[in-house]
């Protein structure tokens, strides 16, 4: 099998390069990172044993490119690459040429990966081996008439599907008859320009599931377990804005079927990395229906690695040095609950637009069960190339109540200014009393914030004003002094003036 790695390159950027980087630090692994032009003085690099110049700053200049990062690799003598999330980290064909390389990609084998990417090819393993799939069918673009049929027995509303799509990408929901041969035509010439890729398939279509996600760690050897689940409900346009762990309609004995059909999947798709196995449930009804496998380390890992105490990273690496999984799924106890709020350059109140600039200030909240995974310092710069998401809050409570409050001590402690966040947003939604009910879906937002219109609770900016109005005060002031019995008016230096100004400009964001 594989042997001890010695040196890892880093194919990302931000928060998870960061992560990665640390993980290797914890494990004695030297680490390289690989910047672009927008990314030479960024945290990841600076943190990273050694770091290397990939391209210019669009992406698929950079961090995109294969031949660059295998270059990279080969020049920096690392023996395994980890490609965090995004990127190449799905990319069945960067995952091969490594193998062809000899260069260990941390993750599944390419073949995994490409074969749950064909989202067809992932609900047949998943009816296999016996995972509840939601009532569709492979539909095939030129016999629309059948295709029809096979929607009325399933009934409207249908959704359909990219084969080669996950994510929420090329999904079209058809509410009547009449509309579905045009959304079927639509999604498959959509599909096909966005993955090259045509083939689309049809499910019932759910009006408000949940989404439950459950962490898989398998070895090389045929050991599987799960590490409990995600509810990823709280989300907008597909974008995750915050997860948690437990998911509040959790209970053991659910925990423990959707466990095993999780573990059940992976295992029929000799599975080897750590993965998630997302499902829908359907609060009505209460029943469970599996959607897809993402074979890569996800952005919300942390709240898993929060109530169980098991660092993924490290077992990424272990897996992908042929080691064996040193716990049994008895070993794994859940304990507490983690919340994650992810942390974007966006403007909520402006239907989450991006927002770019220079981080004025930036002081981040800790204290007891706090976590913060970020990919920035003071006076970075947040580019217009990549992820809005700059940093992640994490926290852990011994139930969800403590979770919630030490969330909202740590989202009034988190300053931030020189780009617009959602930090207010999250505090407002930790007092949505549906939220605080645990009463949520996949359609929490639009319910509830039809018009993006938030109570961001910002008393930051109350507290910047009193600070400006201090410095005003000092900058301002004249002493009345007595020179040769005449009163005259001394104004402080023009020295400290500047600097007063200096940092008045700071706090306000002003030039
Ligand atoms: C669905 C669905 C309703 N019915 N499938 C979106 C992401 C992709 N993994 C599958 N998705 C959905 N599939 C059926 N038959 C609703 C969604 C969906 C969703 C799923 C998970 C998380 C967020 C979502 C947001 C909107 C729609």
């Amino acid at each position: 099998m594989a042997k001890k790695i010695k040196k890892i390159l880093i194919a990302n950027r931000g928060e998870i390069a960061v992560r990665i980087i640390r993980g290797c630090k914890d494990l004695g692994i030297t680490s390289v990172a690989v910047y672009s032009d927008a990314d030479r003085t960024a945290y990841h690099v600076r943190l990273a044993d050694e770091a290397y110049h990939i391209g210019p700053s669009p992406s698929n200049q950079s961090y995109l490119v294969h031949d660059k990062i295998i270059e990279v690799a080969k020049k920096s003598k690392a023996d395994a690459i980890h490609p965090g999330y995004g990127f190449l980290s799905e990319n069945a064909e960067f995952a091969r040429r490594c193998e062809n390389e000899q260069i260990t990609f941390v993750g599944p084998s390419s073949k995994t990966i490409k074969f749950l990417g064909d989202k067809i090819e992932a609900r047949k393993t998943a009816v296999k081996a016996g995972l509840p799939v939601v009532p569709g069918a492979e539909i095939e673009i030129g016999k629309l008439k059948e295709a029809l049929k096979l929607a009325q027995t399933i009934g409207f509303p249908i959704l359909v599907k990219a084969t080669a799509g996950g994510g929420g990408k090329g999904m079209r929901i058809v509410k009547a008859k009449k509309d579905f041969e045009e959304s079927v035509k639509r999604g498959s010439s959509e599909a096909k320009s966005a993955f090259g890729d045509g083939r689309v398939f049809i499910e019932k279509y759910l009006e408000r599931p949940r989404h439950i996600e459950f962490q898989i760690l398998c070895d090389n050897h045929g050991n599987c377990v799960h590490l409990g689940e995600r509810e990823c409900s709280i989300q907008r346009r597909h974008q995750k804005l915050i997860e948690e762990s437990p998911s509040p309609i959790m209970t053991d004995k659910l925990r423990q079927q959707m466990g095993e059909a999780a573990v059940n999947i992976a295992k029929r798709s000799n599975y080897a990395g750590a993965g998630t196995v997302e499902f829908m449930y359907d609060d009505s009804r209460g029943l469970f229906y599996f959607l897809e496998v993402n074979t890569r380390l996800q952005v919300e890992h942390p709240v898993t690695e929060m109530v169980t105490g098991i660092d993924l990273v490290k077992e990424q690496i272990a897996i992908a040095e042929g080691k064996l999984l040193s716990f049994k799924q008895s070993d794994i106890k859940l304990n507490g609950h983690a919340i994650e709020c992810r942390i974007l350059a966006e403007d909520p109140s402006q239907g989450f637009v991006p927002s770019t600039g220079k981080l004025k200030n930036y002081r981040i909240p800790a204290g007891p069960g706090v976590r913060v995974d970020s990919g920035v310092v003071i006076f970075s710069e947040i580019p217009v190339y990549y992820d809005p998401m700059f940093a992640k809050l994490i926290v852990w409570g011994k139930d969800r109540t403590e979770a919630i409050n030490r969330a909202q001590r740590a989202l009034e402690e988190f300053r931030v200014s020189g780009v617009m966040t959602t930090i207010g947003f999250h505090r407002e939604v930790l007092r949505n009393k549906r939220f605080l009910a645990g009463d949520f879906s996949t359609k929490f937002l639009e319910e509830e914030y039809p018009d993006n219109k938030y109570d961001l609770h910002d008393d930051s900016l109350t507290e910047t004003a009193v600070i400006a109005a201090a410095l005003e005060k000092f900058i301002n002031e004249r002493k009345l002094v007595t020179v040769n019995g005449k009163k005259s008016e001394t104004a402080v230096t023009s020295w400290t003036n500047f600097h007063r100004l200096r940092h008045l400009r700071t706090f306000t964001g002003s030039k």
